[in-house]
């Protein structure tokens, strides 16, 4: 059973989940939009990676016998300077979701809810994953260069790189 404090918290993960896959989706499509077919995909993948982890959560809740609710959800930036504009942005915003998850394993921690402790740890890993999978991408598009032909190669590079290692061989709901 999650405490109304904790299930606040958990609420409003969903929601964070929720706005991270839609603020992917959206660069996915200012990138097909400019062009950048490779990074459209990589993108929507990662949007729809966004949704499972808001499942997981939506889940969890449910199984507690506490409601899951869906909050109101802001609109996505849809306007960016650059390529590195986009990623930048996607790498800070996970730093956003690293603390969001941080503060929100504190609570249970705190609260000595160990089980809801135990299922966020998948998201303590994953966090750690996609930090490192956007920093590797911004220094792909640094390395590469956006340049003449550097853009189109780095679209195809960005096209192959692989989703974050997920730990998604850990059930869904209720953790490890
Ligand atoms: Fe990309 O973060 Fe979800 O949890």
């Amino acid at each position: 059973m999650l405490s109304d404090a904790l299930l606040t918290k958990f609420n409003e993960q969903i929601g964070i989940e929720f706005e991270s896959s839609n603020l992917y989706l959206q660069m996915s499509s200012w990138c097909g939009f400019n062009g950048l077919d490779g990074c459209a995909a990589f993108l929507r993948e990662h949007s729809a990676e966004e949704m499972d982890h808001m499942f997981r959560l939506f889940d969890y809740v449910n199984e507690t016998g506490a409601k899951a609710l869906i909050p109101a959800l802001s609109r996505p930036r849809s306007e960016f300077e650059s390529i590195r504009d986009v990623f930048e942005t996607t790498y800070k915003h996970e730093q956003f979701v690293t603390g969001k998850i941080n503060e929100l394993v504190h609570a249970a921690f705190t609260e000595h809810d160990y089980s809801a402790f135990n299922f966020l740890q998948w998201y303590v890993a994953e966090q750690h994953e996609e930090e490192a999978l956007f920093k590797k991408v911004i220094d792909l598009v640094d390395m590469v260069g956006t340049d003449g032909q550097g853009l189109f190669y780095l679209d195809r590079e960005i096209s192959k790189v692989q989703g974050s290692a997920s730990p998604s061989d850990a059930p869904p709901g209720g953790g490890a």
